[in-house]
This record gives structure tokens, C-alpha cells and sequence, in this order.
């Protein structure tokens, strides 16, 4: 069987315009075309190469299946579109092809994303393409005919169009967000609010003001984030609730409202993902706002001691196993820095639990299942270790040299002022001391700490000024953890528990 230069064009481009008409439309949202195609890819992908492409390409590995999720998307709509030009030979009735490509295109569309006014954006343009095609490369009883030419100028003109409405339909749905959050007073009192803003002005406050160096509070957009799937899941306030199911005395469940109306705190969290490099930047911190988990629990009466273990669910199909006692002291959070959960932080209910690593602050959470038994959670059965407690650390992300006229009081000594900074976290250890050598370890010295947040899950900042000699100086960095601990020196990869070791970087003067 033939198939013209023609019919692969058209077809091509009806899967361009078909994933680019959804695009226009959906936005990154689970409406998009392209959204199932992904999460089956990343369901396929097995473990280890999930895994070594977090090692080796970092956020690019997530990036790089979503391209391919792209282009299969792209291509599962070409073969449809091709089927309908196939049709459209066999019959001796004009648009055939449009009208079978249009609706092969809109059921598949349905089936993929169940959103079937959504999908009438891939549909119409699969069937544009199909039409430009079918008018634009010949006309007549030789429609589709594998021999049939057409001018040049008609085929760049048809490119140069299909082009313009991809790139016109990416600048509309980079704009499509989804769920706009509005200020927590929307749903909770204004004296909640005002408390989580007060807790905002003290975390700028107390905040070192470093230069480099952020601050004790993450502004929410600058905010990690880190999706087992490329589309967040866009779930609505009255469509939401959460279960406290398994071995409980009673079945609970509760909706968005019934939740707001519970015992509504303001907490400061920090938290850490597992998978981050020693010195990365895959830790932040937020005035959380929600409701503790212990109060559901108690009213599902779960607290049989014979109970090991969780298993918490989600909206996008993820799910986390962590030990019952974790669960006791984790929080519900339908807050982020004084406003709404955004959509990528888990919208409108989060899981966060104190001290431990990001994988088990379940976002979009909807089950908590209570079990007799252990199982393994999504990132352990791809080998992963990070259910615990986090490992304790000292980042170093700010080397400043300041201003000379500041070291007036050395009076002559040669060398410049350097100002050296991070942040320190121990999870609910706490952090108690950190300490820099200037030396590559020789000597320690203890460094300025910010004062304590609230809270018994928050990192600190540190600071350390010296006047460094001419020359090059290995600085190194360690913190010690509320219970007197010394952070382990012995380097390890993030995977599989997290990385361990002090961070060292030279100094040149
Ligand atoms: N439902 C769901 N929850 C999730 C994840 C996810 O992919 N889906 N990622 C987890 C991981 S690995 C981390 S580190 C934290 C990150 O939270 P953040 O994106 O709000 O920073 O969320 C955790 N909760
Ligand atoms: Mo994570």
C-alpha cells in the first residue's frame, strides 16, 4: 500500500493541529490530550530507568517524556487521520475523510482524557487538516491518488499554517492554569489569615538578608516541586474528599467544607525531597495553613496499636506507605503561604508530615488506608528508601565578597572580607549548631544562626564572615542537630536514602 508525500503531510499535520487545538484549549491540565499519553508513559517506564534518569538528567528526564508523550500523541492522531484519508479513497462522497477523521479523532480524544467538549477542540482541527488537505493537494476524482503533485508554493503555505495555529495555540494554553487560589479567607476565618501573614512578616524579618541567599519563607512560586506525572491533576473543591479507610473502627470521610470547618492552624514546614543532590536547592519552606490529621484519625478510631502502617492515595494516582505513628503529628494543609493550595502543591488538600522526606506529603490526597500489614509505596518500589525521617544538612549557596570599606576594622591585613551562607535542616531534630572551616576541615568555627520560627519541622539560616588571605581556601560546612548530633561526613548519592557528607566549595581570593 502506497502512501503519498501528500497523505503523510496531511496527516501529520491534522496530529500537530489536533494536539495543538487541545493545548489552546486544556492548557497543562488532565483535559489535555497528551496528559493520559504521559502518565502511561511514566507508568511504563520501569524503575531503574526512572531512576537513572533522575540521576543523569535531573528535571530534563521528566521533561524528555513528556516530549515523547507529545509525540506520541502526535502520531496516535497522524494514524487516525490517515485512517480517515484511507476511508476517504474507497468513497466516491467528497469530505469523507474530514468527517471520518473528525470523529475518530473527538472519540479517541473522549476516551483518553473523558472530556468530550474539551475534545471537540482536537477534532475540529484533525478535521481542518483533513479538509486543507483533501481541497489544498488536489481536487476531484484524483483526490488522495498517490501520484497526484501539488504546487510548492500551496504546500509551504499549508506548513506555514499549520505552524501559526501550534504556535498560537501553545501561547493560549500557556496561560490556562487551572484552579485559581484566592486568599485562605476565602475559606477560613480572617484571624487565621492575619496569623499566617504575621507568620509571613517574621519569616522575612528574621530572615539574614544575605545576598544569594533565600529567604527562611519560599515566595510560593519559587516554590520546588516535584510530580511523578508531567500534568498536575486539577480536581475541584465540591468534587474533593478524603477517606480514612482499612482497619478503623469506623469508615470516615469528609468534603472540602466539613474539612475547613475542623480545628484550622498555621504551621511552618520545611521540606526536602529525597531524590535532591547534597547541595541542591530541592528544599523549601511555607506557612502551612490546615488541620491536623489526628483529629480524623481519632474520629475513625485507628489507633490500634496493631496497626503498623499507612497507605495515603491520590488524585494522580500516587500513592505512599509510611509507618501509622508518622501519620499521627502530619497535617492537612489547604493553605500555602497565606493563600490557596496552587494547583502544583496539591490542590485543595495536601499531606504534610514533620521530618520527613517530600515523597510521603501525599498532594492531592484522597484515601488514607490504615493497614495490619506492610506494602510498598510508588518511589520504593522503584527502589527508593524515603519514607523516614530526612538526613540532617548544611547547604552553601552564597559566597560574597563584601564590600572593603566593611572590613575598616582590619586595618591593614591583606586579604578581603568573604561572606559565606545556606540554610541548615534536621527535620524535627532541629538544628543546634552550625559550624564552617575555612581550612578543608583543619578547624571549626561556630556561624550566626537566624532565630528559630515556630514550629518543630523548620530550617535555619546561617551565616559566616572571615577575611580570607590571597589565595585559595576549601570551605566546608556541618550542622549540628538538636539532639547534639554531628552531620555525617561520609558522602553518599541521593539515591537510595538520600544524600549524605558535609558540602565543601573553594574560595578563590
Ligand atoms: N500526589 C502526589 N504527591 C506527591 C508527589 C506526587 O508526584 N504526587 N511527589 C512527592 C514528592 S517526591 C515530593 S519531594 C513532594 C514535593 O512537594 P512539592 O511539589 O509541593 O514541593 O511531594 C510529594 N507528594
Ligand atoms: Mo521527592
Amino acid at each position: 500500500m502506497n502512501i503519498s508525500r501528500a497523505e503523510t503531510a496531511t496527516a501529520m499535520s491534522a496530529g500537530v493541529c489536533g494536539v495543538a487545538g487541545s493545548f489552546a484549549v486544556a492548557g497543562r491540565t488532565p483535559e489535555f490530550v497528551v496528559a493520559p499519553v504521559s502518565a502511561l508513559v511514566v507508568d511504563l517506564t520501569p524503575g531503574v530507568v526512572t531512576t537513572t534518569a533522575i540521576r543523569e538528567l535531573g528535571d530534563w528526564g521528566q521533561r524528555l517524556a513528556f516530549g515523547v508523550a507529545v509525540a506520541l500523541a502526535v502520531g496516535l492522531l497522524a494514524g487516525v487521520a490517515l485512517g480517515a484519508i484511507r476511508i476517504g479513497k474507497r468513497s466516491e462522497v467528497p469530505y469523507t475523510a474530514v468527517v471520518a477523521g473528525g470523529l475518530a479523532s473527538w472519540l479517541l480524544a473522549v476516551a483518553a482524557t473523558g472530556a468530550p467538549e474539551q475534545s471537540l477542540a482536537v477534532a475540529g482541527p484533525v478535521a481542518a487538516a483533513l479538509a486543507v488537505g483533501e481541497r489544498g493537494w488536489a481536487v476531484g476524482r484524483d483526490v488522495w491518488a498517490s501520484r497526484v503533485s501539488t504546487s510548492r508554493r500551496k504546500a509551504i503555505a499549508a506548513l506555514g499554517a499549520v505552524a501559526g495555529f501550534a504556535g498560537l495555540s501553545v501561547y493560549r494554553g500557556a496561560g490556562t492554569t487551572g484552579v485559581e487560589s484566592g486568599p485562605i479567607s476565602d475559606v477560613t476565618s480572617e484571624a487565621t489569615q492575619r496569623e499566617a501573614d504575621d507568620l509571613l512578616a517574621r519569616a522575612a524579618d528574621q530572615s539574614l538578608g544575605v545576598s544569594g541567599l533565600s529567604g527562611l519563607v519560599t515566595p510560593t512560586e519559587s516554590f520546588y516541586e516535584v510530580d511523578v506525572n508531567n500534568v498536575n491533576p486539577n480536581p475541584s473543591d465540591d468534587k474533593w474528599d478524603l477517606s480514612v479507610t482499612g482497619e478503623v473502627g469506623r469508615e470516615v470521610t469528609v468534603g472540602f467544607e466539613e474539612l475547613t470547618e475542623m480545628t484550622v492552624e498555621n504551621r511552618v514546614i520545611t521540606l526536602r525531597c529525597v531524590g535532591e543532590s547534597l547541595n541542591g536547592r530541592k528544599i523549601d519552606t511555607a506557612v502551612w495553613t490546615g488541620v491536623p490529621v489526628s483529629d480524623l484519625l481519632d474520629e475513625a478510631d485507628s489507633g490500634g496499636s496493631e496497626n503498623c502502617c499507612v497507605l495515603v492515595r491520590a488524585v494522580d494516582g500516587y500513592y505512599q506507605e509510611f509507618p501509622l505513628g508518622a501519620l499521627e503529628d502530619a497535617f492537612l494543609a489547604f493553605g500555602m503561604n497565606g493563600r490557596r493550595l496552587p494547583r502544583g502543591h496539591g490542590y485543595p488538600v495536601r499531606l504534610l508530615v514533620p521530618g520527613h522526606w517530600g515523597e510521603i506529603n501525599v498532594k492531592w490526597v484522597t484515601e488514607i488506608e490504615i493497614l495490619d500489614e506492610e506494602q510498598e509505596g510508588y518511589w520504593e518500589k522503584r527502589g527508593w528508601h524515603g519514607t523516614g525521617p530526612v538526613n540532617t544538612v548544611a547547604k552553601l549557596h552564597a559566597v560574597n565578597r563584601l564590600d572593603s570599606s566593611l572590613a575598616g576594622s582590619q586595618g591593614d591585613s591583606p586579604g578581603e572580607r568573604v561572606e559565606v551562607a545556606g540554610h541548615a535542616y534536621a527535620g524535627t531534630r532541629g538544628i543546634r549548631k552550625v559550624e564552617v572551616s575555612t581550612d578543608d576541615g583543619e578547624t571549626w568555627t561556630e556561624t550566626e544562626l537566624s532565630d528559630p520560627l515556630p514550629g518543630e519541622d523548620v530550617w535555619r539560616q546561617w551565616r559566616y564572615e572571615w577575611t580570607a588571605s590571597p589565595g585559595e581556601h576549601e570551605v566546608v560546612v556541618r550542622a549540628i542537630d538538636g539532639e547534639g548530633t554531628v552531620q555525617p561526613e561520609e558522602f553518599a548519592q541521593p539515591y537510595p536514602s538520600g544524600a549524605t557528607g558535609w558540602v565543601s566549595r573553594t574560595v578563590a581570593v
